[in-house]
């Protein structure tokens, strides 16, 4: 183990040097104010790392779940070293206004609390803010938040064929919205891009799931396969290959069991031309959805849509999953209706599950046109 002591002026100004010095493993074992003259004090926090190497992982399951675990702790080790040596910051920040009353109206949204207190702290810290004023201080918080949400179009540029037409495919959780969000982008792609689409269904598990899927193509005059196995999806994308996209329903299943990941991975091989939308519910607990996007990590996902928007007040986990992940947010479905309730997710939008100023925060977004699709994507 090595142990080393920093000294600055501020508190983060010593996490920096402790980060950059010992690494972000590094455990914070204590920190005191020390006087450097008679009107100045600075901070001193004494940091240890260990040195020894990771255990070498076996080969079976367990080595995910070892890897989560791992994660986990370095992130709770992180968060509480962070937290004891930042103590009177913290208090300070806490007890500030107009600061305090950021910091909880974020928390009643639902935002993690390291993450409100990551996203302030370095809000604060910007040049010249003054912390009194409330609405420089919220501006500092959206530049912030929005320096480190990723968003992403990827309809935008659809890659060009070459043989292998680009498959977009919906998974995740079961009754999240995935094949009604399919039928919405479809019908956007079709009706608003003019593409030449095709849909498949992998879904044969749920009685009923591909007559609801085929009638939603046949409304839209698309054509529509189902595949049972890899063989046939196979083949369904080779008859298929002539179009400009495919969009490809699947199965919602318990995937906080690792088994139904592997039969994803399975049926979907290592095709580079896929694009994995994980559907999740915002009315999700923020700990279920942070289960299941690390679950979800097996597949290569790129990038995550968030239905029901309209059935919570309480947008806080989308935000939290987009500051804990490196996956960028598409969509965000607002309703029922196919295609209305369908939004394309945009750094107002999600400014504004934090920040209501009216009643934008819940349903359909007074950013988006009636129609509910507000921009290309
Ligand atoms: N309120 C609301 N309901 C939705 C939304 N998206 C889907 N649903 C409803 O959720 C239910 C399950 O949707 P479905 O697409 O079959 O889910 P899947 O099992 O993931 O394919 C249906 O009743 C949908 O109408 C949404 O954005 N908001
Ligand atoms: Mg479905």
């Amino acid at each position: 183990m090595q142990v080393k002591t920093f000294r600055a002026p501020h508190i983060n100004k010593a996490l920096e040097q402790v980060k950059r010095e010992l690494g972000p493993d590094a455990i914070i074992l204590a920190n005191k104010q020390v006087a450097i003259s008679p009107t100045e004090c600075h901070v001193e926090v004494t940091a240890a790392i260990d040195l020894k190497e990771p255990v070498s992982s076996s080969p079976d399951h367990r080595v995910d779940k070892d890897i989560d675990i791992q994660g986990d702790l370095r992130e709770i080790k992180s968060f509480l070293s962070m937290l004891i040596s930042s103590k009177d910051y913290f208090t300070h920040l806490q007890s500030q206004q107009p600061l305090a009353e950021i910091y909880h109206a974020l928390l009643t949204r639902g935002l993690d609390e390291k993450q409100v207190y990551m996203l302030l702290s370095r809000a604060v810290d910007t040049p010249k803010l003054d912390s009194s004023d409330p609405k420089q201080v919220l501006d500092a918080f959206c530049h912030q938040l929005l320096n480190k949400v990723k968003l992403s179009r990827p309809f935008q540029q659809i890659p060009p064929s070459n043989g292998f037409v680009p498959a977009f495919t919906f998974v995740g959780p079961t009754g999240v919205g995935k094949t009604t969000t399919l039928a919405k982008v479809a019908a956007h792609l079709k009706i608003k891009r003019g593409l030449e689409l095709g849909i498949i269904s992998v879904d044969t598990y749920r009685i009923g799931a591909v007559e609801q899927l085929r009638t939603y193509a046949n409304i839209l005059d698309l054509p529509f396969l189902v595949a049972q196995n890899k063989t046939e999806f196979d083949h369904a994308l080779d008859q298929f290959r002539h179009l400009d996209v495919v969009l490809v329903d699947t199965t919602g299943k318990n995937y906080l069991i690792r088994q139904h990941i592997q039969d994803l991975q399975d049926l979907f091989g290592k095709r580079s031309k896929i694009h994995h939308f994980l559907v999740l519910s915002s009315t999700a607990k923020d700990e279920d959805l942070r289960q299941t996007i690390l679950h979800f990590r097996a597949i290569n996902i790129q990038s995550l849509v968030f239905t029901k928007i309209d059935e919570t007040m309480n947008h806080g986990g989308i935000i939290n999953q987009l500051l804990r992940f490196p996956y960028p947010a598409s969509y965000l479905g607002t309703g029922q209706r196919v295609p209305e309730d369908l939004e394309i997710a945009t750094p107002k939008r999600l400014l504004a599950f934090l920040l209501p100023t009216t009643s934008q925060s819940h349903g359909k977004g007074s950013y988006g046109s009636s129609s509910g699709i507000t921009q290309k994507g």
